[in-house]
This record gives structure tokens, C-alpha cells and sequence, in this order.
């Protein structure tokens, strides 16, 4: 049995100069990630630019991470408007070994929660992995309360939520309720909120050069050593701000840049990072490393 409590970067895509994946790159974040202690990596999220890939380039980054962590907990975001998609993504994730499939809620048409219900249940059926539930309403427009969230956790097909939302309550009586399910804290600049309220590990885009202060910070929390914790949270917020002030995604590829990888910069419409940008990143965050 794989380990799913602790800490999951979400990994970000790098693409090359010709604007196609570069596997060697990707590799190497993963590789690096698991020396920093990553209990496991969550592959194809809103950060790898889900939505602005290919489905063969998606399958293409499953395979990649596969390969480059075949011992680590491994969970396939699949999320796709189309249900069909979904699936196929998520066939593709279960013939590889994967641990779980997760998916965002199919969004952008409105579509009702029974439609939105049988979506999940049918992908993770035809998955045959457990399924994830990424509850992120900001981005997918989709709202669910505890009474839902709870049609999903008492079914044994579903082991969990990614949880990206501000409602901590929400979030604590989720955990509460199902005890056994996993619940990820997804807004990094709060892990520390989310683990108080019953976060059982987190899933981040900023774990990507982050994961020793994740894991850090978890460990300080099940020591019960506050304070400590608390202030690393605090430094790593500041680093945060930096990122969401220039744009998360396109700031966290120009990190990685700046510490040596070569992970190109965002598809667009996504725009690059500016020279000014750039010089903020290299004496705000990169120092703090
Ligand atoms: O996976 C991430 N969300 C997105 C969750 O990237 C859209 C978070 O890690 C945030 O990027 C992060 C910064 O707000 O908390």
C-alpha cells in the first residue's frame, strides 16, 4: 500500500523553445522533488496547464513522471469537460500503474450536480483507480457543499478531496465526517490553516521548489511545535506573495529557470514574465531557497 498522507507537488509542464514538452526537464524537477521529500506527485493539474494540452501530450507527462518515480504515490489528474476524455485519460493512468485519478469538476456548461455526480462516478469506475475529488470553485465555477462532497466520500470508490477553497469549515467537516477519507490542503499560502482544521498532507503548485519547507512544516506541525511552524509558513507567504503578484504559474517556471532547469515559460495566452519580473523573482524568492 502506496503512502497518500504528506506532501504532493503538483508539477508544472516545461516546454522547449519549439513549445513541445521537454521530457528531460520534467524528469529532473521530478527527481529532484523526491530528494526534497515528496511523499508523491500529483501529474496533469491546473498547473501542468492541463487545458492547454494535448491529449497525447497529457498521456505523454503520465508516462514521463511514471518512469521517473515509479516508487512514488502517484496521482493522474484526468479532469476534462468531456466525460469521454476523462476516461480515456483515466485508462491510461491505470494501465500505467497509478495510484489514483483525480479530476476537477466538468465545468464552463453549468451542468447540474446529478450531471456532475454521474461524471465522477462513471470516471472512476471506468478508471478502475480510486478516485480524488478536486474541489477548486474559484476556477471551475462549481460549488459543493458538505451534503455533496458527501455523496462522493462515503462511496469506496472516491478515497478523498483536493480541497482548494477558503472554507476551512467546509473542509473540517468533510474530515470529520469521513475520518478514513484524505483530505489535501490545495492553497499553499494556508497549509498550515488546513492541517489545524484536518488536512491530511497537501497538494501545491509552489512544492515544486518548495517540498522541504512543506514537509518541514508538516513535521513541525505533528510535533506540535506552533511556533516554528507558524513562522516558516510566514516565510514562505512572503515568497508566495511575489508569485501571485507577478502571476503564480509564469513566476514559478522563471524559478525554476533561475535555479537552473529549463522549463521554458507558460503557454498562452499566458503571458512571460518581464525583464522587471524577472529581477524581483531573482532578489525576492530566489535568496530564500
Ligand atoms: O494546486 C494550486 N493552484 C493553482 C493548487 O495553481 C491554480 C496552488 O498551489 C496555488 O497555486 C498556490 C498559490 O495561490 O496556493
Amino acid at each position: 500500500m502506496k503512502q497518500f498522507e504528506g506532501i504532493f507537488p503538483a508539477l508544472l509542464t516545461p516546454f522547449d523553445k519549439n513549445d513541445r514538452v521537454n521530457e528531460r526537464e520534467l524528469e529532473k524537477l521530478v527527481k529532484f522533488n523526491v530528494e526534497k521529500g515528496a511523499t508523491g506527485f500529483y501529474v496533469g493539474g491546473s498547473t501542468a496547464e492541463a487545458f492547454l494540452l494535448s491529449m497525447d501530450e497529457r498521456k505523454l507527462i503520465m508516462d514521463i513522471v511514471k518512469s521517473a518515480a515509479p516508487n512514488q504515490t502517484l496521482i493522474a489528474h484526468v479532469g476534462s469537460i468531456s466525460e469521454s476524455q476523462a476516461i480515456e485519460l483515466g485508462k491510461h493512468a491505470s494501465r500505467l500503474g497509478y495510484d489514483a485519478v483525480s479530476s476537477v469538476a466538468p465545468f464552463y456548461y453549468k451542468f447540474s450536480f446529478e450531471e456532475i455526480k454521474n461524471y465522477y462516478f462513471r470516471v472512476a469506475e471506468e478508471s478502475a483507480l480510486p478516485m480524488l475529488v478536486y474541489h477548486f470553485p474559484a476556477f471551475s465555477g462549481v460549488n459543493m457543499g458538505v451534503e455533496e462532497m458527501g455523496t462522493f466520500l462515503s462511496d469506496e470508490k472516491f478515497i478523498g478531496i483536493k480541497y482548494t477553497s477558503n472554507d476551512f469549515f467546509t473542509m473540517e467537516r468533510c474530515k470529520t465526517n469521513f475520518p478514513n477519507k484524505l483530505v489535501y490542503n490545495g492553497y499553499d499560502e494556508m497549509f498550515l490553516a488546513g492541517l489545524s482544521m484536518g488536512a491530511d498532507g497537501g497538494i501545491g503548485s509552489t512544492y515544486n521548489f518548495m517540498t522541504d519547507k512543506f514537509v518541514q512544516i508538516k513535521k513541525l506541525f505533528n510535533e506540535n511545535k506552533m511556533a516554528e511552524a507558524q513562522a516558516l509558513q510566514q516565510q514562505v507567504n512572503g515568497i508566495i506573495a511575489v508569485l501571485c503578484q507577478i502571476g503564480v504559474m509564469q513566476a514559478e517556471k522563471e524559478v525554476l529557470n533561475q535555479l537552473g532547469f529549463d522549463f521554458g515559460v507558460c503557454r498562452k495566452p499566458f503571458s512571460e514574465p518581464t525583464d522587471e519580473q524577472k529581477k524581483l523573482i531573482t532578489e525576492k524568492i530566489i535568496p530564500l531557497l
